[in-house]
């Protein structure tokens, strides 16, 4: 069964794994959310791309969610005695990939040119593809402080600033990344991973042209909010900060023009009357590797009925 997942943190990288161990590689094309990029010390910095990648690695730090495991931090603590900036915590070996990938991209390669040279150094078979090649960058219109970057009011603020509006910088002439459409078209199905619908979904959807290939596929949404809460990161507090109260129906109207099937936790299975196309009611909480092969196991069975 040939799968297209839509991937933004820390969520989509579990189910990447979990997906990875059930399907052979060619079978697994993941588009990765690239909104949350942006230039730091003058090093482009794809956080989204490097997190799946490391993942599919086995090098992720997975307590963190990001960066490497087991890496130092000798550049950042002299970086602090030098007064420079380090808000923004970048581990020796994860500054290696970042110096490599600004060295190439200014080479001329384009991000995917430089993401398909890292999985082959990697020894990844599955595909990773960034959502497009054109600097896109998800900004955050907030009450307290107007717009800041993704990773000012992610990082620096903690998402504790007011939403009031999201900006994808770049993205109305932007084009999908090569392979992109190829992709979705020669999919079996959609997956649409529990990642933040707002930052990390939403502006993979809105490149031009994604939106209208997936809709013409069967696709499904794993929530990533359950019993209205989200397992980590900002996605319950905007849809509030939206005047949405949080939950896994608010999850399925946001993409309801487009899916065939939704995925509920256990906990939520009250909801199931609330949602009008097919739901699987499953664990969706993925802290062991198991779980996330269960839950990979667990969708891909209930699409072939879709
Ligand atoms: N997130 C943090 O909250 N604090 C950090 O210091 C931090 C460093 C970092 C370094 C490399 C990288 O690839 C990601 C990093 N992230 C950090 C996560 C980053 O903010 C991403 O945007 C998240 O993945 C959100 O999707």
């Amino acid at each position: 069964m040939k799968i297209v997942l839509l991937a933004g943190g820390v969520g989509g990288a579990k189910l990447a794994e979990g997906l990875a161990r059930v399907l052979l590689p060619k079978e697994l094309t993941i588009i990765v959310n690239t909104g949350d990029d942006f230039f730091h010390y003058g090093l482009k910095i794809s956080p989204d791309l490097d997190t799946i990648t490391y993942t599919l690695a086995r090098l992720a730090n997975k307590k963190k969610g990001w960066g490497r495991s087991g890496d130092t931090f000798n550049m950042l603590n002299t970086l602090n005695e030098l007064g420079g900036e380090t808000w923004f915590m970048l581990g020796d070996k994860d500054l290696a990939l970042h110096l490599e990938r600004t060295k190439l991209l200014k080479q001329g390669l384009t991000l995917t040119q430089v993401t398909k040279k890292f999985l082959y150094l990697l020894r990844i078979n599955q595909s990773i593809l960034p959502m497009s090649d054109n600097f896109i960058q998800t900004m955050v219109n907030t009450l307290e402080y107007g717009n800041l970057t993704f990773q000012e009011y992610f990082v620096v603020k903690h998402f504790s600033p007011q939403v009031r509006d999201f900006i994808f910088t770049g993205i109305d002439s932007a084009t999908p990344a090569p392979g992109v459409f190829e992709a979705i078209h020669d999919a079996d199905g959609i997956i649409i991973s529990p990642s933040n619908p707002w930052v990390s979904i939403d502006p993979i959807l809105m490149v031009p042209g994604i939106l209208s290939a997936i809709t013409k596929k069967k696709s499904v949404a794993i929530s990533p909010i359950i019993s209205g809460s989200a397992m980590r990161g900002p996605a319950a507090k905007i849809f509030s900060e939206f005047g949405i109260t949080p939950s896994a129906v608010a999850v399925y109207h946001h993409y309801h023009h487009f899916l065939t099937g939704f995925i509920l936790d256990l906990i939520d299975k009250n909801l199931v009357n609330e949602i009008p196309i097919p739901v699987l009611v499953t664990k969706t909480i993925m802290n062991s590797l198991q779980d996330r092969v269960k839950l990979a196991e667990n969708v891909l069975d209930f699409m072939k009925y879709l």
